[in-house]
């Protein structure tokens, strides 16, 4: 047993048998208060919808410590940042974004066309979003990856315009990280805007006349990508104006485990998402106390040794962590049902099996060797993903969050006498005569 205090609070559900809305209550979870930072927020929202690139400008100086000679970066500037972009950086984020793109493609949709009926026809035509933008954050940590995750999917759903904003950098004069600006070359966008927080998503939720170079910025129809609270809250107030996919919160790694985990492989999985965000979650769901004292003792070693040991330290020991002992598999798949985490381990005899039967999860790593970080950067799978339990209504980032499907509806008079009756009954039923006239008239002869 580790010498000082266990990382990871145990919660026993061994001898509790809870609704499901007891067992969501009962597990880790972190309270981010959407909410108040959208009041916090508001006022940003509300100046830049206003003023446009003034306030961009203004917001920036005061959240960001700058003010970007450049909101919209100059294509020199992308170019040279791919220029000097490490060779080996390169031809990794090459390898990922081939990889997604490689399932991605698996997921662009034909036109569905139904035969109803002889002569009626009903067509699901799969439409690309036409202008879109997307976030990446600066903060923490730059991620170069997250612009692969949002860029690949859009391009291949067929996005036309792609502009993507990113916290301008005082060290880098004011322009995103260059290790952002030259993924972005890389991918082939070259709307970049040097723009962070609740500010960014504003300007792309709004648009400006003029973005300080005398040209208009025209605002987006959708807004996706990651981000801090406060993102998450500017999205929430945008939502409306524009689209946005999830409200993403702090990543979260929930693990199922039994006795047949190697508990080195847990504590590292554990800590690698912890590695994000003091308020990241790490969650061991077990049916093994052997297991969970093995994985203390090696959190108890890797944690000490990790760059970013006080940072994880704080997520592990948050409220948000922690594990779940339970008293076979069976009840582990309802706890981690229950939490519907971001990225679910899946760490048993039969891994491929349990995966199976999980319902609620953004993503689903197999067995010993998919661990989360293979997802992050080169599995070919998605990163940006739901948290908060989230995951009950939506699904990751992908090709399906760029298209919008509309049902064509192609009907010849004889379809539409054999649904004369039906229709006709309905619009009476509902008192409104008027839609089933519309249908009447073209039989009055
Ligand atoms: N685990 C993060 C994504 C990421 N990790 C990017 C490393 N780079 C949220 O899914
Ligand atoms: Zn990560």
């Amino acid at each position: 047993m580790p010498a000082s205090a266990p990382f990871l609070a145990v919660t026993d559900l061994r001898t509790r048998t809870l609704s499901p809305a007891e067992l969501s209550a009962a597990l880790p979870r972190a309270e981010l208060d959407v909410e108040a930072a959208a009041a916090a927020v508001r006022p940003v929202v509300e100046d830049v919808a206003a003023r446009g690139a003034e306030a961009v400008l203004e917001a920036s100086e005061r959240f960001d410590g700058i003010r970007p000679e450049h909101l919209r970066v100059p294509q020199a500037a992308l170019r040279r940042a791919l220029e000097e972009l490490d060779p080996a950086i390169r031809a990794a984020l090459e390898e990922s974004a081939e990889r997604v793109r490689r399932v991605d493609a698996a997921q662009a949709r034909p036109a569905e066309s139904v035969e109803v009926v002889p002569g009626g026809t009903v067509t699901q035509r799969w439409v690309p979003v036409a202008r879109v933008g997307l976030y990446v954050p600066g903060g923490r940590a730059v991620l170069p990856s997250s612009v692969v995750m949002n860029v690949v999917p859009a391009q291949v759903a067929g996005v036309e315009q792609i502009v993507l904003a990113s916290p301008p950098q005082k060290e880098h004069g004011g322009l995103p990280h260059p290790t952002i600006m030259a993924a972005c070359a890389l991918l082939g966008v070259t709307e970049v805007l040097a723009v962070g927080g609740a500010q960014a998503i504003a300007l792309l939720a709004h648009g400006a006349d003029d973005l300080g170079d005398g040209a208009a910025l025209e605002s987006v129809d959708l807004v996706t990508g990651p981000g801090n609270v406060y993102v998450a809250a500017a999205k929430r107030l945008v939502r409306g104006t524009v689209g946005i996919d999830a409200e993403a919160g702090p990543t979260e790694i929930a693990i199922l485990a039994d006795g047949a985990a190697d508990p080195a492989y847990v504590a590292a999985d554990l800590i690698s998402q912890a590695e994000h965000d003091p308020l990241a979650a790490s969650v061991l769901v077990t049916d093994s106390p052997q297991l969970a004292a093995a994985v203390e003792a090696e959190l108890a070693v890797q944690v000490p040794q990790a760059l970013h040991r006080a940072r994880i330290e704080q997520a592990l020991r948050g409220q948000q962590s922690g594990i779940v002992l339970v008293t076979d598999l069976e009840q582990g798949l309802a706890v981690v049902d229950a939490y519907g985490a971001e990225h679910l381990e899946i760490q048993t005899a039969d891994a491929a099996e349990v995966a199976a039967r999980v319902t609620n999860a953004g993503a689903v790593f197999v067995g010993p060797h998919s661990p989360v970080s293979l997802g992050d950067y080169a599995a070919g799978s998605n990163h940006v993903l739901p948290t908060g339990g989230t995951s009950r209504f939506t699904g990751g980032l992908g090709v399906q969050t760029f298209l919008r499907g509309i049902h064509v509806v192609h009907y010849d008079r004889g379809a539409l006498a054999g649904a004369r009756a039906a229709a006709t009954t309905l619009a009476d039923a509902e008192g409104l005569p008027a839609h089933g006239s519309a249908i009447d008239i073209r039989f009055a002869d």
